[in-house]
């Protein structure tokens, strides 16, 4: 991404950051308020919710009548984050270049804190999104908040994660955990945005598309990273991967038939923005950082 789209992107960021600061302020009982914030505003890239506000943006909405909805899906991330390095899941003491939340605060905590996030998320767009947005539009970000968290989401990629580990799995298979555990979060944000915008079905179906490739694209790159980076630059432990016996591209396939899957990948997304006239500096900026870092790895 270029100088000037890191600056926009950054500007949208820090918006994100204020709210999910200003949306989680510490009351009674202070410790599940500090966890929730622990995690939260660790300083994570922020992408699903600067995309919701993209493509929220890019379609005729206000930034106002998107930033609950963006911190709600940032929630959700987060909520996923902290279980999946829970000792139960993916068991991993760092993230975000930090002890995991279990570690600071206790499994029981942390658990509560991923719960706490996943309830908190929708009643932010329930009670913070402007009047302006009607509750026609309500009803449905939150079909599809819930659609991605859910079993027709996320929860489905982490059980098929986890029950493909120690053994040989299909392409097939591959690719459902793939869009079920990453893809579907990307879908959600661009959705998100675009439906608070009002946009028609084709393009809503476009942008899912996008969201798929650039998805997929994103994490055979974390798989990638996972072999070959340290923890500087992933903030989690390198090498989980291999350690819990995970079944990735890189593990089936090997490290330069991902890198090349990558690139085809992040071509596939941008035929997309091509395609529909999005001329969004954002998205192509995402897609364009993943194949400068393939270029380096
Ligand atoms: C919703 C009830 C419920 C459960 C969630 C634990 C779980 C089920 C899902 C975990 C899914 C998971 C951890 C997928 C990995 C996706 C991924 C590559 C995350 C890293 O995203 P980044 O790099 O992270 O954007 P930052 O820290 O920058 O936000």
């Amino acid at each position: 991404m270029n100088e000037q789209t890191k600056t926009k992107f950054n500007e949208i960021r820090k918006v994100i950051d204020e709210h999910l600061d200003k949306y989680t302020q510490v009351k009674y009982p202070e410790n599940i308020y500090k966890a929730i914030r622990y995690s939260l505003l660790a300083g994570g890239k922020r992408l699903r919710p600067v995309m919701a506000v993209e493509a929220a943006l890019l379609f005729g909405a206000k930034q106002e009548e998107i930033i609950p909805a963006a911190c709600a899906i940032e929630m959700l991330h987060c909520q996923s984050l902290i279980h999946d390095d829970l000792p139960c899941m993916d068991n991993d003491d760092f993230r975000r270049g930090k002890p995991s939340n279990h570690k600071v605060f206790g499994e029981a905590t942390a658990t509560l804190a991923g719960d706490a996030l996943l309830s908190f998320a929708p009643k932010i767009i329930i009670e913070k999104t402007p009047k302006s947005i009607s509750s026609d539009i309500i009803i449905l970000l939150l079909n599809e908040f819930f659609t991605a968290a859910g079993t027709e989401g996320i929860v489905s990629g982490q059980i098929v994660d986890i029950e493909s580990e120690k053994k040989k799995i299909s392409k097939e298979t591959l690719e459902f955990l793939y869009e079920y555990k990453t893809a579907k979060l990307f879908k959600l944000a661009l959705r998100t945005g675009a439906i608070t915008a009002g946009v028609n079905s084709d393009l809503l179906q476009n942008l899912t598309l996008f969201a798929q490739y650039y998805g997929y694209a994103f994490q055979i790159y974390d798989d990638i990273l996972d072999v070959t980076a340290d923890i500087d630059i992933i903030g989690k432990t390198p090498g989980k991967d291999a350690k819990n016996e995970k079944s990735t591209y890189v593990s089936m396939y090997g490290i330069e038939a991902a890198k090349k899957q990558t690139l085809f990948l992040c071509n596939k997304a941008y035929d997309i923005l091509k395609q529909e006239h999005i001329n969004s500096e954002i998205l192509e900026g995402i897609v364009s950082d993943i194949i400068a870092g393939i270029c380096k790895c």
